[in-house]
């Protein structure tokens, strides 16, 4: 019998397999983090471990997928139902950055500290928005709902399998295995043809477009490791040859807490892929819209804390118009000096982060809470700097409205607040020692 923690910690595993064997430079990032990981471990034995047991650190993993309608996302819903992986927050990234990503999105994890304990793993899943009309126009947008709705990305058998697991909180081993092999084979990269007009039309909007509506199937878009040194592992993997973007997403290094999250990546070589001409031939040709990406995460911030790091971003962004990266980094780490606390003590004092507290021989100890959520800028920035093209869109034009509440209804599905998540499980730990 697989539960649903172990469902889940197998699917990753699965996953992660099938995607080592797509993207051969998966295999070296996650060979250099785990590198990384026991050198700063080595170095570091008292601290190291302080935001994640080095055995959670190094299995975990977040996976990005795309998708095109809700009901794509109510059926990719209910597979990770099965996982124990339920929405958390809505992201959009659409209008504000300059990259054309006509796309809402949440991520699927684990809620609760024992669960993310077990597996951690979580899915950025991010939804087209045809009915935009700054992207696309009413004729582009009925053609573009009739090929999505042409195509069915997770077959009945697996949802089916999905739902069971869910209702009975696991499955039998050989349903187990079924299932294991059939959600993951759904993230494949397919060799079904690709239409190249249909897809160069809607690439001339937004590669993240394309990569949705102008394919026959879905496919996982990168799995990213997590690093306790995200330093360390940006020079290791350029020293072997890999151009990683020429910036760290989120916060910088400094010396006081991690805070958040900060993200960096590298582009995926171009892939084979097939095309289906004009005149019906079908050649060879490639496609480069997969990526290698790296996380190391930081203490989780309060309403308070998440006001203060947008209003750094927003400094940092005035601050270094036009600078290079390594300028902008040395910006970054002033305006952190000048707004954040140093220390711990000074995050808790000032109601900036989340903290637990647990008793540990007789003695109350604080211990941060993790940030186990993504960061829309970063996200957006993650997406740019992995394209080719900036894309088109007409920003005279009003967007269509998305929110919490649509993603809930279009999946049935409770859309988690991530910050009631933190501040239940920091009450709680209060509550335990209270007693
Ligand atoms: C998702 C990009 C965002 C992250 O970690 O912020 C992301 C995508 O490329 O589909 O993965
Ligand atoms: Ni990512």
């Amino acid at each position: 019998m697989y539960d649903t923690h172990a469902l889940r910690a197998a699917f990753a595993r699965h996953l992660s397999a099938m995607y080592g064997t797509e993207v051969p430079a998966y295999n070296t990032l996650v060979d250099t983090s785990t590198a990384v990981n026991t050198d700063h471990l080595t170095a570091h034995p008292g601290t190291a471990e302080r935001l994640g047991t080095i055995d959670r650190v190094t299995a975990e993993r977040h996976g990005a997928i795309r998708v095109g309608t809700a009901r794509e996302l109510a059926r990719v819903a209910q597979i990770f139902a099965a996982l124990g992986m339920e929405p958390v927050g809505f992201y959009d990234l659409r209008g504000d950055a300059a990259t054309s990503l006509p796309i809402v999105s949440t991520a699927f994890r684990p809620t609760t500290p024992e669960a993310l304990a077990l597996n951690p793993f979580r899915v950025f899943t991010s939804v087209l928005v045809t009915d935009d009309r700054r992207y696309f126009d009413a004729d582009l947008q009925e053609e573009l709902d009739a090929f999505l709705a042409s195509r069915e990305l997770f077959p009945d058998p697996v949802v089916e399998l999905a739902a069971k697991a869910e209702a009975e909180g696991g499955l039998e081993d050989d349903e187990a295995e079924r299932f294991l092999r059939e959600a993951t084979a759904c993230f494949e990269l397919t060799t079904e043809p690709v239409d190249r007009a249909w897809y160069q039309r809607l690439a001339a909007i937004s590669g993240v477009a394309a990569d949705i509506g102008g394919v026959p199937r879905t496919h996982i878009n990168h799995l990213t490791p997590r690093v306790l040194d995200i330093d360390d592992l940006y020079v290791r993997m350029t020293e072997q040859g890999i151009t990683m973007i020429d910036e760290i997403q989120g916060p910088p290094a400094w010396e006081g807490p991690d805070v958040l999250l900060r993200q960096t990546s590298f582009k995926a070589l171009a892939e084979r892929r097939r095309f289906r001409e004009e005149d019906g031939s079908v050649v060879d040709g490639t496609l480069s819209v997969r990526f290698g990406e790296v996380e190391q995460r930081g203490i989780a911030l309060t309403p308070a804390g998440r006001e203060l790091y947008d209003r750094m971003v927003v400094e940092v962004d005035e601050r270094a118009a036009g600078v290079t990266p390594e300028e902008r980094d040395a910006i970054k780490k002033d305006v952190w000096r000048a707004h954040l606390p140093p220390t711990e003590d000074g995050l808790e004092e000032q109601g900036l982060a989340f903290f637990e507290w647990k008793v540990v021989d007789g003695e109350v100890v604080r211990t941060p809470i993790v940030y186990e959520d993504f960061l829309p800028r970063s996200a957006a920035g993650i997406f740019a700097s992995n394209l080719d093209d900036a894309g088109s869109r007409d920003t005279t034009l009003e967007g269509s409205q998305r929110d919490e509440h649509w993603l809930a209804e279009a999946m049935q599905r409770t859309v988690h607040d991530p910050m009631a998540l933190y501040r239940a499980q920091s009450d709680a730990s209060r509550k335990d020692i209270d007693r």
